[in-house]
């Protein structure tokens, strides 16, 4: 696992927040009462990628069943360096390189397909429209590594509510943008996808309040390589589910393609839930690496059903063999 922090280049070293420090300033916040300060700092002159460092994302800690953990986070610094972002290209240190090649100011959203009100959200309009929260989430990537995250965001259901999904909608199908000149590793002869990134969920477990529209992590805005400025988080369900950097958000009747399933189909099912009984044809599931980990510190613990988050969701999969339905 190679890991170049010198080449990350919208952050700062300095602006890494020890966990201690984080954790106090949270605390803070919490006792000066302030709630979700949506608008804060995000008017459309600010540029991410090329600040040196990443603005400030407040917002409140969330009190939903399963939105904590008592677990440690995943250090900052390894959250946004060891990253998966194929547009990119594949080496875990490349999105963290490259990804400030990617333009996401201006940036809008697409909302349409079975819904009573069409329309484009930009992304000012998804800061001040919904109420940002931190949610403290298990991450489990379907190739065995994981990570504990602080993320800003607020729920997929609040979204897809404004747009009126009507009684046809039974999925939701998403889409990464595609820009082949700020993408390098959508150039790339190693690319294996057929762009555009794309993903997808069934309606009730997109309006699972889990589900998380993310914004930032750490209480910063997203950057480039963690899927700025807007990107799924579906906490029980292996990380190639949880779609980054979206520009297209449709409501259709029939279950979408994915990109992975399309890739491989007998390695990556359209449910993807987290299942330590269900190994990859290649690599078994039962155990995970929780990041910071190294060879010498493997920091190797089991996998739980639904990542843990099996009172929050499994109801959802009644019925279903999940074997069949990986
Ligand atoms: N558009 C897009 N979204 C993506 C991916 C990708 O390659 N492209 N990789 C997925 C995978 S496999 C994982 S594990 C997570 C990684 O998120 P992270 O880099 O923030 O940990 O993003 C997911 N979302
Ligand atoms: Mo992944």
């Amino acid at each position: 696992m190679k890991r170049r922090k010198t080449h990350i280049p919208t952050i700062a070293s300095s602006e890494i927040t020890p966990e201690n420090v984080w954790l106090n300033r949270r605390e803070l916040m919490q006792q000066a009462g302030l709630g979700a300060l949506a608008a804060a700092g995000l008017g459309s002159g600010a540029q991410a990628t090329e600040s040196p460092a990443l603005r400030d994302l407040p917002a409140a800690p969330s009190s939903c069943d399963g939105c904590s953990t008592t677990e440690a986070l995943t250090p900052y610094g390894d959250a946004i360096s060891y990253n998966n972002f194929y547009e990119f290209g594949t080496d875990k240190s490349d999105p963290a390189r490259y990804a400030h090649e990617m333009n996401v100011d201006p940036w809008s959203v697409e909302v349409g397909g079975l819904v009573n009100k069409p329309g484009k959200l930009n992304l000012e309009d998804l800061l001040t429209t919904f109420d940002l929260e931190e949610r403290v989430y298990r991450f489990r990537c379907v190739e065995a590594w994981s990570m504990v995250v602080p993320w800003t965001g607020f729920p997929l259901a609040d979204l897809l509510g404004r747009f009126e999904p009507t009684s046809d909608a039974k999925y939701v199908a998403f889409k990464t943008l595609y820009r082949r000149g700020e993408m390098r590793g959508t150039r790339s002869f190693t690319s294996i996808i057929d762009w555009p990134y794309q993903e997808g969920l069934r309606l009730d477990e997109a309006m699972n309040p889990l589900t998380l529209m993310t914004v930032g992590l750490y209480g910063k805005v997203l950057p480039n390589q963690s899927g700025a400025p807007l990107r799924l988080i579906v906490p029980w369900k292996y990380g190639f589910k949880s779609i980054k950097s979206i520009v297209s958000i449709e409501l259709v009747d029939r279950q979408p393609e994915t990109s992975w399933q399309q890739l491989a189909p007998q390695e990556y099912g359209f449910y993807s839930n987290v299942n330590p009984q269900v190994d990859h044809p290649r690599w078994s599931q039962r155990y995970e690496r929780r990041l910071p980990s190294s060879l010498f510190n493997p920091n190797r613990i089991p996998t739980l059903p639904f990542n843990g988050y099996g009172e929050q969701v499994a109801s959802l999969y009644q019925g279903m063999d999940l074997r069949v339905h990986y």
